[in-house]
């Protein structure tokens, strides 16, 4: 019987993509710039099904609009009477929904997948384009390493010297958040006041980081990956009703990364659409972080480099 493994990484963005110019297509207000993690994945499994469509995350079959969607993306791929008969399998080495950005691997996974086992043969601009419709930030999982999107649709790796960035992901809560940020980015685009000096702002700031990226310099980097989440957080707090997805957790480890950058320690957060914070770090420093975060009770992380984009493989 015919099976079709792919693996995708998790992404984390360096510059923050939040909002959308074209709902319908998913183009986005801005160009935005991640690093793909080498173990944070998602490896998902196409089968033939004997008991209709169905859909497994993390070893339980799901029901409702969360398989609906799936089934709902598989049609830019086939026809329904082949995906009525299909089992997708998915896994996600991550925590699902904790702002470590699942959806992103999961439909990048999904998507490699699909394109061999429907044997449809995309071009990779062509499934770029399909594999944001299922998560935006989706099509950067696609590509290892450091990876643009821009807001014409093109998704590409940045060259760099840089190949020593350590990424830490903080968990300070594994639980679901309250609001998708499909939803939340929509409603900071339509009443955010400071939506237009943002949009001005980032675009800005992505070339900033590209030629920063491509000269390796890490100061820079390390200031634009700071400021991007901290814009991106400031037009969810202007928003109506407000977006807080930060805690008081996640503040107290900004400011922590804070000190440790006066004591010239490579340590940068970022925060996405919850609460766990990642720290953008180097071979050279991470120990130092490591050390401070649990000496201040933070016990609970991951510990990343660059990793490659997503792939098939044999199971
Ligand atoms: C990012 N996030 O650039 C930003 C930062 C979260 C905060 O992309 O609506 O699942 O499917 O396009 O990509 C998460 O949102 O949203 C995200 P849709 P997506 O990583």
């Amino acid at each position: 019987m015919k099976k079709v493994t792919a693996k995708a990484p998790v992404n984390i963005a360096l510059i923050k993509y939040w909002g959308k110019k074209n709902i319908e297509d998913i183009v986005p207000y801005n160009a935005s710039i991640s690093i793909s993690l080498d173990n944070l994945y998602t490896i998902t499994t196409l089968e033939e099904s004997r008991t209709g469509f169905e859909f497994h995350l993390d070893g339980k079959l799901v029901t409702g609009t969360e398989s609906d969607k799936v089934y709902d993306f598989l049609k830019y791929f086939s026809d329904e009477t082949k995906i009525s008969n299909l089992k997708v399998n998915s896994t996600n080495y991550v925590p699902t929904a904790a702002g470590l950005a699942s959806s992103a691997s999961g439909f990048a996974a999904l998507s490699v997948a699909a394109n061999s086992y429907f044997e449809t043969n995309y071009d990779f601009k062509e499934l770029a384009k399909i594999t944001r419709k299922g998560s935006g930030s989706a099509c950067r999982s696609l590509l290892g390493n450091i990876v643009a999107w821009e807001t014409n649709g093109d998704v590409y790796n940045i060259a760099s010297p840089i190949k020593d960035f350590v990424m830490i992901s903080v968990l300070i809560d594994k639980s679901k958040k309250n609001i998708s940020s499909r939803q939340a980015m929509a409603l900071s685009a339509e009443n955010s006041p400071l939506y237009r000096e943002y949009v001005v702002e980032s675009a800005k700031d992505f070339i900033e980081m590209k030629k920063a990226i491509e000269l390796g310099d890490y100061e820079k980097i390390g200031k634009l990956t700071k400021k991007s989440s901290l814009m991106m957080h400031g037009i969810m707090l202007s928003t109506h009703p407000p977006i807080l997805y930060m805690d008081k957790t996640s503040i107290f480890i900004y400011n922590l990364m804070e000190e440790l950058s006066k004591q010239g320690i490579y340590a940068n957060p970022t925060m996405d659409a919850g609460p766990n914070v990642k720290i953008l770090t180097r071979e050279k420093d991470y120990k130092k972080v490591i050390d401070s975060l649990e000496s201040n009770g933070f016990m609970d992380y991951y510990i990343s480099r660059l990793g490659e984009g997503a792939k098939l493989i044999e199971e």
